[in-house]
């Protein structure tokens, strides 16, 4: 009896344990990948997320949010190239890093738009901004 009692306290410690470090991870998680994007301001979560402040039980993500997560929550070149929400402004120039190298370009501090919303950017056609980002990516090397 008191082996079976020792026993059930164990399992009922492993699983809180369990529970605590899920919501550790999911947390550690959101900070890694605010990190991963060079200009977080002003959109914060809300470049992700539909909610400005998101919670574990509210946190659907926006169009950005999911081509990020499906993009292995990674920011690179090509979720950069990509124009998530459909607006017209491509996710690298919304996010104030055009070519998506995790370094803001030149001396940008905030997010030109969300690139999980249409909210466009105000800086021409895609084809000029993919311009702009061959030229940009001359004088980075
Ligand atoms: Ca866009
Ligand atoms: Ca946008």
């Amino acid at each position: 009896m008191i082996r079976s009692w020792n026993s059930r306290k164990i399992v009922a410690a492993i699983a809180l344990l369990c529970i605590v470090c899920l919501s550790a991870k999911h947390v550690m998680a959101t900070e890694e990948d605010m990190a991963e994007l060079a200009v977080i301001i002003p959109h914060l979560c809300a470049a992700c997320h539909v909610l400005e402040d998101p919670s574990s039980g509210n946190s659907v993500l926006n169009a950005f949010g999911l081509d990020f997560l499906e993009n292995g929550r990674i920011w690179d070149t090509d979720l950069a190239q990509l124009d998530s929400d459909g607006d017209g402004c491509l996710n690298g120039v919304e996010l104030g890093d055009s070519d998506g190298d995790g370094v803001a370009d030149g001396n940008v501090t905030q997010q030109a738009g969300n690139p999980g919303v249409q909210d466009g950017c105000g800086s021409g056609s895609l084809v000029d901004e993919r311009t702009w980002d061959a030229l940009k990516a001359m004088f980075d090397r």
